[in-house]
Protein backbone atom coordinates (compact mmCIF):
# COMPACT_ATOMS: atom_id res chain seq x y z
CA UNK A 1 0.00 0.00 0.00
CA UNK A 2 1.26 3.45 -0.77
CA UNK A 3 0.23 6.67 0.14
CA UNK A 4 1.50 10.40 0.67
CA UNK A 5 2.53 9.73 3.90
CA UNK A 6 4.18 6.22 3.52
CA UNK A 7 7.44 5.44 5.26
CA UNK A 8 10.32 6.87 3.74
CA UNK A 9 13.68 6.97 5.60
CA UNK A 10 14.97 10.27 6.04
CA UNK A 11 18.98 9.19 5.62
CA UNK A 12 20.41 12.87 6.90
CA UNK A 13 18.33 12.45 10.19
CA UNK A 14 19.56 8.64 10.37
CA UNK A 15 23.20 9.96 9.90
CA UNK A 16 23.72 11.79 13.03
CA UNK A 17 23.19 8.69 15.12
CA UNK A 18 25.90 5.79 15.55
CA UNK A 19 24.45 2.31 16.46
CA UNK A 20 26.71 -0.31 17.68
CA UNK A 21 25.84 -4.07 15.74
CA UNK A 22 25.62 -4.73 19.74
CA UNK A 23 25.78 -3.64 22.98
CA UNK A 24 26.79 -5.00 26.13
CA UNK A 25 25.38 -4.15 29.87
CA UNK A 26 26.54 -1.00 31.44
CA UNK A 27 27.80 -2.54 34.95
CA UNK A 28 30.41 -0.53 37.39
CA UNK A 29 31.29 2.27 34.81
CA UNK A 30 32.33 -0.88 32.12
CA UNK A 31 30.00 -2.40 28.91
CA UNK A 32 30.11 -5.82 29.24
CA UNK A 33 28.87 -8.83 27.93
CA UNK A 34 25.91 -10.97 30.16
CA UNK A 35 26.97 -13.66 31.88
CA UNK A 36 25.15 -16.14 30.14
CA UNK A 37 26.25 -14.48 27.33
CA UNK A 38 22.22 -14.04 25.78
CA UNK A 39 21.18 -11.58 23.60
CA UNK A 40 18.28 -9.78 22.27
CA UNK A 41 17.81 -7.65 19.15
CA UNK A 42 15.92 -4.04 18.79
CA UNK A 43 13.78 -3.38 15.65
CA UNK A 44 12.57 -0.21 14.60
CA UNK A 45 9.07 -0.59 14.69
CA UNK A 46 8.79 1.89 11.75
CA UNK A 47 9.75 -1.04 9.07
CA UNK A 48 10.81 -3.55 11.50
CA UNK A 49 14.88 -2.92 10.69
CA UNK A 50 16.91 -4.50 13.07
CA UNK A 51 18.58 -1.68 15.14
CA UNK A 52 20.88 -3.61 17.16
CA UNK A 53 21.78 -6.68 19.44
CA UNK A 54 21.55 -5.99 23.24
CA UNK A 55 23.26 -8.34 26.30
CA UNK A 56 19.87 -10.06 28.33
CA UNK A 57 20.51 -9.68 31.88
CA UNK A 58 20.55 -12.94 34.08
CA UNK A 59 21.07 -13.36 37.63
CA UNK A 60 24.64 -13.21 38.11
CA UNK A 61 24.34 -9.53 36.14
CA UNK A 62 22.14 -8.49 38.98
CA UNK A 63 23.94 -9.79 41.11
CA UNK A 64 27.12 -7.96 39.90
CA UNK A 65 25.29 -4.55 39.26
CA UNK A 66 23.80 -4.28 42.77
CA UNK A 67 26.87 -5.30 44.20
CA UNK A 68 28.83 -2.26 42.36
CA UNK A 69 26.05 -0.11 43.15
CA UNK A 70 26.67 -0.86 47.03
CA UNK A 71 30.21 -0.54 46.50
CA UNK A 72 29.93 3.08 45.24
CA UNK A 73 27.24 4.28 47.11
CA UNK A 74 29.46 4.08 50.26
CA UNK A 75 31.21 7.19 48.33
CA UNK A 76 28.91 9.06 46.11
CA UNK A 77 26.79 9.28 49.46
CA UNK A 78 29.63 10.52 51.88
CA UNK A 79 30.06 13.23 49.07
CA UNK A 80 28.95 16.65 49.71
CA UNK A 81 25.47 17.70 47.68
CA UNK A 82 27.32 20.45 45.74
CA UNK A 83 29.92 17.79 44.54
CA UNK A 84 26.82 15.38 43.62
CA UNK A 85 25.53 18.41 42.00
CA UNK A 86 28.70 19.39 38.96
CA UNK A 87 28.33 15.75 38.06
CA UNK A 88 24.46 16.01 37.34
CA UNK A 89 25.00 19.11 36.05
CA UNK A 90 27.46 17.67 33.54
CA UNK A 91 25.49 15.50 32.70
CA UNK A 92 22.79 17.71 32.00
CA UNK A 93 25.24 19.74 29.80
CA UNK A 94 26.15 16.95 27.85
CA UNK A 95 22.59 15.70 26.89
CA UNK A 96 21.85 19.10 25.55
CA UNK A 97 25.21 18.73 23.58
CA UNK A 98 23.65 15.16 22.20
CA UNK A 99 20.29 15.92 21.78
CA UNK A 100 19.91 15.23 18.30
CA UNK A 101 21.70 12.33 18.01
CA UNK A 102 19.40 11.12 20.99
CA UNK A 103 16.25 12.78 19.60
CA UNK A 104 16.95 10.52 16.35
CA UNK A 105 17.75 7.73 18.48
CA UNK A 106 14.42 7.35 20.82
CA UNK A 107 12.56 8.35 17.14
CA UNK A 108 14.23 5.12 15.87
CA UNK A 109 14.19 3.13 18.78
CA UNK A 110 10.80 4.00 19.80
CA UNK A 111 8.92 5.05 16.57
CA UNK A 112 7.73 8.11 18.24
CA UNK A 113 7.55 11.62 15.77
CA UNK A 114 11.04 13.40 15.71
CA UNK A 115 9.33 16.36 15.85
CA UNK A 116 8.08 15.18 19.86
CA UNK A 117 11.26 13.46 20.37
CA UNK A 118 13.41 16.73 20.03
CA UNK A 119 11.10 19.16 21.20
CA UNK A 120 9.53 17.36 24.29
CA UNK A 121 11.41 14.39 25.47
CA UNK A 122 14.94 15.48 24.85
CA UNK A 123 14.40 19.49 26.48
CA UNK A 124 12.55 17.59 29.20
CA UNK A 125 14.99 15.14 30.00
CA UNK A 126 18.05 17.90 30.48
CA UNK A 127 15.59 19.81 32.28
CA UNK A 128 15.45 17.04 35.00
CA UNK A 129 18.52 16.68 35.47
CA UNK A 130 19.26 20.16 35.46
CA UNK A 131 16.53 20.55 38.11
CA UNK A 132 17.44 17.96 40.72
CA UNK A 133 21.43 19.20 40.56
CA UNK A 134 19.90 22.25 41.80
CA UNK A 135 18.66 20.24 44.60
CA UNK A 136 21.51 18.61 45.58
CA UNK A 137 23.28 20.45 47.78
CA UNK A 138 19.72 22.44 49.18
CA UNK A 139 18.57 18.47 50.81
CA UNK A 140 18.37 20.17 54.15
CA UNK A 141 15.97 23.20 52.86
CA UNK A 142 13.32 19.99 51.19
CA UNK A 143 11.20 19.24 54.64
CA UNK A 144 12.59 16.31 55.09
CA UNK A 145 14.91 17.31 58.27
CA UNK A 146 18.20 19.29 58.40
CA UNK A 147 20.18 16.29 57.33
CA UNK A 148 17.97 13.92 55.11
CA UNK A 149 19.97 10.61 54.47
CA UNK A 150 19.80 8.68 51.07
CA UNK A 151 18.44 5.12 51.12
CA UNK A 152 20.80 2.93 49.20
CA UNK A 153 20.73 1.02 46.20
CA UNK A 154 17.60 2.12 43.74
CA UNK A 155 16.37 -1.15 41.59
CA UNK A 156 14.72 1.54 38.65
CA UNK A 157 12.28 -0.13 35.48
CA UNK A 158 10.81 1.93 33.14
CA UNK A 159 8.58 1.22 29.76
CA UNK A 160 9.05 2.11 26.36
CA UNK A 161 6.73 4.60 26.09
CA UNK A 162 9.22 7.88 27.48
CA UNK A 163 12.49 5.68 27.44
CA UNK A 164 15.04 8.44 28.35
CA UNK A 165 12.19 10.70 29.93
CA UNK A 166 11.37 7.89 32.44
CA UNK A 167 14.90 7.55 33.12
CA UNK A 168 15.47 10.82 33.47
CA UNK A 169 12.68 11.15 36.31
CA UNK A 170 14.20 8.18 37.99
CA UNK A 171 18.01 8.85 37.87
CA UNK A 172 17.90 12.58 38.27
CA UNK A 173 16.57 12.58 42.09
CA UNK A 174 17.94 9.28 42.82
CA UNK A 175 21.52 10.64 42.52
CA UNK A 176 20.85 14.17 43.54
CA UNK A 177 19.74 12.65 47.17
CA UNK A 178 22.78 10.36 46.95
CA UNK A 179 21.52 6.71 46.35
CA UNK A 180 23.22 4.73 43.82
CA UNK A 181 21.34 3.10 41.00
CA UNK A 182 20.75 -0.33 38.82
CA UNK A 183 18.01 0.33 36.11
CA UNK A 184 16.59 -1.80 34.02
CA UNK A 185 15.08 -0.18 30.91
CA UNK A 186 11.95 -2.12 28.57
CA UNK A 187 13.08 -4.51 26.29
CA UNK A 188 11.79 -2.89 22.89
CA UNK A 189 13.87 0.21 23.68
CA UNK A 190 17.06 -0.27 25.23
CA UNK A 191 19.21 1.98 23.38
CA UNK A 192 18.82 5.51 24.58
CA UNK A 193 19.25 4.18 28.06
CA UNK A 194 22.70 2.74 27.37
CA UNK A 195 23.78 6.07 25.33
CA UNK A 196 23.00 7.54 28.47
CA UNK A 197 25.49 5.12 30.01
CA UNK A 198 28.05 6.35 28.13
CA UNK A 199 27.13 9.87 28.84
CA UNK A 200 28.07 8.99 32.39
CA UNK A 201 31.08 7.95 31.55
CA UNK A 202 31.52 11.23 29.53
CA UNK A 203 30.83 13.21 32.28
CA UNK A 204 33.24 11.48 34.44
CA UNK A 205 30.41 9.90 36.87
CA UNK A 206 32.69 7.25 39.29
CA UNK A 207 31.61 4.09 38.55
CA UNK A 208 29.20 1.91 39.78
CA UNK A 209 26.76 5.09 40.37
CA UNK A 210 25.05 4.18 37.31
CA UNK A 211 24.35 0.69 36.04
CA UNK A 212 22.40 -0.15 33.24
CA UNK A 213 20.74 -3.44 32.69
CA UNK A 214 18.85 -4.39 29.40
CA UNK A 215 16.64 -7.55 29.75
CA UNK A 216 13.13 -8.70 29.66
CA UNK A 217 10.67 -8.49 32.33
CA UNK A 218 12.51 -11.57 33.76
CA UNK A 219 15.39 -9.50 34.38
CA UNK A 220 13.22 -6.74 36.01
CA UNK A 221 11.49 -9.13 38.68
CA UNK A 222 15.05 -10.22 39.57
CA UNK A 223 16.39 -6.41 40.47
CA UNK A 224 13.18 -5.76 42.56
CA UNK A 225 13.27 -9.10 44.34
CA UNK A 226 16.89 -9.01 45.20
CA UNK A 227 17.60 -8.41 49.17
CA UNK A 228 20.30 -5.47 48.62
CA UNK A 229 18.46 -3.13 46.40
CA UNK A 230 16.87 -0.93 49.56
CA UNK A 231 13.97 1.30 46.68
CA UNK A 232 12.17 -0.12 43.88
CA UNK A 233 10.63 2.55 41.76
CA UNK A 234 8.70 1.30 38.64
CA UNK A 235 6.41 2.94 36.00
CA UNK A 236 4.65 0.45 33.72
CA UNK A 237 1.43 -1.27 33.68
CA UNK A 238 -0.72 -1.88 36.77
CA UNK A 239 -0.70 -5.80 36.34
CA UNK A 240 3.20 -5.85 36.70
CA UNK A 241 3.40 -3.23 39.40
CA UNK A 242 0.24 -5.31 41.51
CA UNK A 243 3.13 -7.83 41.18
CA UNK A 244 6.17 -5.92 41.95
CA UNK A 245 4.12 -4.41 44.88
CA UNK A 246 3.41 -8.27 46.10
CA UNK A 247 7.23 -9.03 45.86
CA UNK A 248 8.53 -5.85 48.07
CA UNK A 249 5.80 -6.70 50.81
CA UNK A 250 7.15 -7.67 53.59
CA UNK A 251 10.34 -6.38 53.45
CA UNK A 252 12.11 -3.28 54.33
CA UNK A 253 12.31 -1.35 50.41
CA UNK A 254 10.70 1.89 49.79
CA UNK A 255 8.93 1.53 47.07
CA UNK A 256 6.89 3.37 44.40
CA UNK A 257 4.74 3.05 41.58
CA UNK A 258 3.53 4.96 38.81
CA UNK A 259 1.10 2.96 36.53
CA UNK A 260 -1.81 2.86 33.85
CA UNK A 261 -4.34 6.00 33.63
CA UNK A 262 -7.79 6.14 31.50
CA UNK A 263 -7.98 10.21 31.69
CA UNK A 264 -10.93 12.30 31.09
CA UNK A 265 -10.71 15.06 29.17
CA UNK A 266 -13.24 17.45 29.86
CA UNK A 267 -15.04 19.88 27.78
CA UNK A 268 -17.66 22.69 28.96
CA UNK A 269 -20.04 24.51 26.54
CA UNK A 270 -18.39 27.80 27.08
CA UNK A 271 -14.78 26.00 26.19
CA UNK A 272 -13.25 27.81 23.69
CA UNK A 273 -13.63 25.13 20.88
CA UNK A 274 -10.72 25.01 18.51
CA UNK A 275 -8.02 25.12 22.04
CA UNK A 276 -10.12 22.81 23.31
CA UNK A 277 -9.84 20.43 19.99
CA UNK A 278 -6.12 21.21 20.06
CA UNK A 279 -5.74 19.92 23.90
CA UNK A 280 -7.81 16.98 22.74
CA UNK A 281 -5.89 16.34 19.98
CA UNK A 282 -2.46 16.39 21.86
CA UNK A 283 -4.00 15.24 25.02
CA UNK A 284 -4.38 11.58 23.02
CA UNK A 285 -2.56 11.47 19.78
CA UNK A 286 0.29 12.72 21.52
CA UNK A 287 3.12 9.84 21.15
CA UNK A 288 0.65 7.65 19.46
CA UNK A 289 -1.16 7.44 22.79
CA UNK A 290 1.16 5.81 24.56
CA UNK A 291 1.20 7.86 27.70
CA UNK A 292 -0.21 7.10 31.09
CA UNK A 293 -1.74 9.79 31.50
CA UNK A 294 -3.19 10.15 28.14
CA UNK A 295 -6.48 11.97 27.55
CA UNK A 296 -8.14 8.87 26.14
CA UNK A 297 -11.70 9.97 27.79
CA UNK A 298 -13.44 12.39 25.94
CA UNK A 299 -16.81 14.22 28.11
CA UNK A 300 -17.92 16.47 26.81
CA UNK A 301 -21.16 18.65 27.39
CA UNK A 302 -24.24 17.34 25.25
CA UNK A 303 -24.84 20.54 23.68
CA UNK A 304 -21.62 21.17 21.94
CA UNK A 305 -20.95 17.87 21.12
CA UNK A 306 -22.09 18.26 17.71
CA UNK A 307 -19.81 21.41 16.85
CA UNK A 308 -17.05 19.87 19.02
CA UNK A 309 -17.38 16.26 17.00
CA UNK A 310 -17.18 18.19 14.01
CA UNK A 311 -14.03 20.09 14.74
CA UNK A 312 -12.72 17.40 15.83
CA UNK A 313 -12.96 15.29 13.03
CA UNK A 314 -11.89 17.84 10.74
CA UNK A 315 -8.74 18.12 12.62
CA UNK A 316 -8.41 14.51 12.85
CA UNK A 317 -8.39 14.20 8.97
CA UNK A 318 -5.11 16.61 9.22
CA UNK A 319 -2.99 14.47 10.83
CA UNK A 320 -0.07 12.91 9.21
CA UNK A 321 0.70 9.27 9.99
CA UNK A 322 4.12 8.19 9.11
CA UNK A 323 7.95 8.02 9.23
CA UNK A 324 9.16 9.10 12.48
CA UNK A 325 12.08 10.77 11.13
CA UNK A 326 9.82 12.90 9.09
CA UNK A 327 9.29 16.54 10.63
CA UNK A 328 5.79 16.69 9.68
CA UNK A 329 4.69 13.33 11.35
CA UNK A 330 2.45 13.82 13.67
CA UNK A 331 1.67 10.03 14.33
CA UNK A 332 4.80 7.52 14.39
CA UNK A 333 4.81 4.06 14.72
CA UNK A 334 2.94 2.04 17.76
CA UNK A 335 5.92 0.54 19.90
CA UNK A 336 5.75 -3.03 18.70
CA UNK A 337 3.41 -5.69 17.28
CA UNK A 338 2.17 -7.07 20.71
CA UNK A 339 1.22 -3.85 21.54
CA UNK A 340 -0.43 -3.29 18.35
CA UNK A 341 -2.04 -6.27 19.09
CA UNK A 342 -3.41 -4.80 21.98
CA UNK A 343 -4.83 -1.80 21.07
CA UNK A 344 -6.52 -3.99 17.82
CA UNK A 345 -8.09 -6.06 20.18
CA UNK A 346 -9.52 -3.25 22.06
CA UNK A 347 -10.92 -1.01 19.50
CA UNK A 348 -12.69 -4.04 17.87
CA UNK A 349 -14.41 -4.52 21.32
CA UNK A 350 -15.44 -1.08 21.26
CA UNK A 351 -17.26 -1.75 17.95
CA UNK A 352 -18.70 -5.25 19.31
CA UNK A 353 -19.84 -3.67 22.25
CA UNK A 354 -21.78 -1.20 19.95
CA UNK A 355 -20.09 2.13 20.35
CA UNK A 356 -19.30 3.72 16.86
CA UNK A 357 -15.88 4.08 15.44
CA UNK A 358 -14.44 6.61 12.97
CA UNK A 359 -11.41 7.28 11.75
CA UNK A 360 -9.95 9.57 8.89
CA UNK A 361 -9.13 7.92 5.56
CA UNK A 362 -5.06 7.08 5.92
CA UNK A 363 -2.87 4.80 4.42
CA UNK A 364 -0.43 3.48 6.48
CA UNK A 365 3.15 2.11 5.09
CA UNK A 366 3.18 -1.56 4.69
CA UNK A 367 6.01 -2.21 6.88
CA UNK A 368 6.35 -1.82 10.64
CA UNK A 369 3.43 -1.19 12.89
CA UNK A 370 0.91 1.45 12.82
CA UNK A 371 -2.78 2.45 13.49
CA UNK A 372 -4.76 5.26 12.42
CA UNK A 373 -5.78 7.80 14.51
CA UNK A 374 -9.47 6.51 16.18
CA UNK A 375 -12.83 7.94 18.15
CA UNK A 376 -15.25 6.04 19.18
CA UNK A 377 -19.20 7.78 19.93
CA UNK A 378 -21.68 6.36 21.27
CA UNK A 379 -19.51 4.99 24.40
CA UNK A 380 -21.26 4.07 27.64
CA UNK A 381 -19.30 3.78 31.43
CA UNK A 382 -19.57 0.15 30.71
CA UNK A 383 -18.14 -0.35 27.65
CA UNK A 384 -14.38 -1.83 27.64
CA UNK A 385 -12.94 1.08 26.00
CA UNK A 386 -14.19 3.40 28.35
CA UNK A 387 -12.78 1.82 31.37
CA UNK A 388 -9.06 -0.15 30.38
CA UNK A 389 -5.69 1.58 29.14
CA UNK A 390 -5.87 1.13 25.49
CA UNK A 391 -2.24 2.95 25.45
CA UNK A 392 -2.95 3.99 21.54
CA UNK A 393 -4.14 6.67 19.53
CA UNK A 394 -8.04 5.74 20.31
CA UNK A 395 -10.26 8.00 22.00
CA UNK A 396 -13.75 7.31 23.82
CA UNK A 397 -16.25 9.77 23.69
CA UNK A 398 -18.85 10.24 26.17
CA UNK A 399 -21.08 13.22 26.84
CA UNK A 400 -22.63 14.88 29.98
CA UNK A 401 -24.77 17.58 31.11
CA UNK A 402 -23.94 19.09 34.76
CA UNK A 403 -20.72 19.06 36.45
CA UNK A 404 -21.81 16.91 39.08
CA UNK A 405 -22.35 14.39 36.41
CA UNK A 406 -19.03 14.78 34.63
CA UNK A 407 -17.31 14.90 37.94
CA UNK A 408 -18.65 11.02 38.62
CA UNK A 409 -18.33 9.84 34.97
CA UNK A 410 -14.49 11.20 35.32
CA UNK A 411 -13.66 9.30 38.29
CA UNK A 412 -15.88 5.92 37.28
CA UNK A 413 -12.34 4.30 36.30
CA UNK A 414 -10.13 2.16 38.10
CA UNK A 415 -7.14 4.61 37.75
CA UNK A 416 -6.93 8.21 38.94
CA UNK A 417 -3.74 9.41 37.42
CA UNK A 418 -4.87 12.99 35.45
CA UNK A 419 -7.55 14.75 33.96
CA UNK A 420 -8.58 18.12 31.88
CA UNK A 421 -10.50 20.72 32.57
CA UNK A 422 -11.72 22.88 29.46
CA UNK A 423 -13.80 26.22 30.96
CA UNK A 424 -13.68 29.95 30.80
CA UNK A 425 -15.13 29.62 34.50
CA UNK A 426 -12.19 29.70 36.93
CA UNK A 427 -14.56 28.74 39.82
CA UNK A 428 -15.65 25.76 37.90
CA UNK A 429 -11.96 24.89 37.57
CA UNK A 430 -11.29 24.94 41.47
CA UNK A 431 -14.54 22.71 41.94
CA UNK A 432 -13.33 20.49 39.44
CA UNK A 433 -10.03 20.19 40.52
CA UNK A 434 -11.36 19.08 44.08
CA UNK A 435 -13.54 16.60 43.44
CA UNK A 436 -11.60 14.62 40.71
CA UNK A 437 -10.00 11.64 41.93
CA UNK A 438 -6.50 12.21 39.53
CA UNK A 439 -3.07 13.17 40.79
CA UNK A 440 -2.62 15.53 38.10
CA UNK A 441 -5.66 18.11 36.88
CA UNK A 442 -4.67 20.22 33.81
CA UNK A 443 -6.73 23.22 33.09
CA UNK A 444 -7.42 24.71 29.52
CA UNK A 445 -3.98 22.79 28.11
CA UNK A 446 -3.37 18.99 28.43
CA UNK A 447 0.06 17.02 28.88
CA UNK A 448 1.96 19.94 29.99
CA UNK A 449 4.48 18.74 32.21
CA UNK A 450 7.50 20.67 34.32
CA UNK A 451 10.40 18.92 36.22
CA UNK A 452 9.04 21.17 39.08
CA UNK A 453 5.48 19.74 39.21
CA UNK A 454 5.05 16.44 41.10
CA UNK A 455 3.37 13.54 39.24
CA UNK A 456 1.29 10.35 40.14
CA UNK A 457 -1.62 8.61 40.55
CA UNK A 458 -4.80 7.94 43.29
CA UNK A 459 -6.13 4.08 42.93
CA UNK A 460 -4.86 1.62 40.32
CA UNK A 461 -2.70 4.62 38.83
CA UNK A 462 0.16 4.08 41.94
CA UNK A 463 1.13 5.91 44.85
CA UNK A 464 4.47 8.33 45.41
CA UNK A 465 5.61 11.44 43.25
CA UNK A 466 8.28 12.10 40.70
CA UNK A 467 9.24 15.50 40.41
CA UNK A 468 9.19 18.64 42.18
CA UNK A 469 10.26 18.60 45.79
CA UNK A 470 8.17 15.61 45.78
CA UNK A 471 9.91 13.89 44.13
CA UNK A 472 12.86 13.64 46.80
CA UNK A 473 11.04 11.88 49.13
CA UNK A 474 11.07 8.82 47.45
CA UNK A 475 14.51 8.98 47.79
CA UNK A 476 15.14 9.86 51.34
CA UNK A 477 15.03 7.60 54.28
CA UNK A 478 12.26 10.46 56.10
P1 LIG B 1 4.99 -3.61 31.62
O1 LIG B 1 4.90 -5.03 31.26
O2 LIG B 1 4.46 -3.18 32.90
O3 LIG B 1 6.54 -3.19 31.48
C1 LIG B 1 7.14 -2.11 32.14
C2 LIG B 1 8.55 -2.50 32.56
O4 LIG B 1 8.51 -3.58 33.52
C3 LIG B 1 9.39 -3.06 31.43
O5 LIG B 1 10.74 -2.69 31.62
C4 LIG B 1 9.20 -4.55 31.59
O6 LIG B 1 10.19 -5.29 30.96
C5 LIG B 1 9.26 -4.69 33.07
N1 LIG B 1 8.64 -5.89 33.60
C6 LIG B 1 7.77 -6.75 33.01
N2 LIG B 1 7.40 -7.73 33.86
C7 LIG B 1 8.05 -7.48 35.02
C8 LIG B 1 8.08 -8.13 36.30
N3 LIG B 1 7.35 -9.21 36.55
N4 LIG B 1 8.84 -7.62 37.28
C9 LIG B 1 9.58 -6.50 37.06
N5 LIG B 1 9.60 -5.85 35.88
C10 LIG B 1 8.84 -6.32 34.86
O7 LIG B 1 4.34 -2.76 30.52
P2 LIG B 1 4.33 -3.09 28.97
O8 LIG B 1 4.28 -4.53 28.64
O9 LIG B 1 5.45 -2.34 28.43
O10 LIG B 1 2.93 -2.50 28.58
C11 LIG B 1 1.72 -3.14 28.97
C12 LIG B 1 0.67 -2.13 29.29
O11 LIG B 1 1.16 -1.34 30.38
C13 LIG B 1 0.40 -1.13 28.21
O12 LIG B 1 -0.59 -1.55 27.34
C14 LIG B 1 -0.05 0.05 29.00
O13 LIG B 1 -1.41 -0.06 29.28
C15 LIG B 1 0.70 -0.04 30.27
N6 LIG B 1 1.85 0.85 30.33
C16 LIG B 1 1.75 1.89 31.15
C17 LIG B 1 2.80 2.75 31.24
C18 LIG B 1 2.71 3.89 32.14
S1 LIG B 1 3.76 5.07 31.99
N7 LIG B 1 1.81 3.96 33.06
C19 LIG B 1 3.94 2.57 30.50
C20 LIG B 1 4.03 1.45 29.68
C21 LIG B 1 2.96 0.59 29.63
P3 LIG B 1 9.99 -5.70 29.42
O14 LIG B 1 9.69 -4.48 28.63
O15 LIG B 1 11.29 -6.24 29.07
O16 LIG B 1 8.85 -6.66 29.41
Amino acid sequence: MSSAFAYAPAPESRAVVDIAPSYGLFIDGEFTEAAGGKVFKTVSPANEEVLSEVAQAGSEDVERAVKAARKAFEKWSALPGAERAKYLFRIARLIQERSRELAVLESLDNGKPIRESRDSDLPLVAAHFFYYAGWADKLGHAGYGADPKPLGVAGQVIPWNFPLLMLAWKIAPALACGNTVVLKPAETTPLSALFFADICRQAGLPKGVVNILTGDGSTGAELVAHPDVNKVAFTGSTEVGKAIARTVAGTDKKLTLELGGKAANIVFDDAPIDQAVEGIVNGIFFNQGHVCCAGSRLLVQESVQDELLAALKRRMSTLRVGDPLDKNTDIGAINSAEQLARITELADAGESEGAERWAPSCELPDAGYWFAPTLFTGVTQAHRIAQEEIFGPVLSVLTFRTPEEAVAKANNTPYGLSAGVWTEKGSRILWMANKLRAGIVWSNTFNKFDPASPFGGYKESGFGREGGRHGLEAYLDV
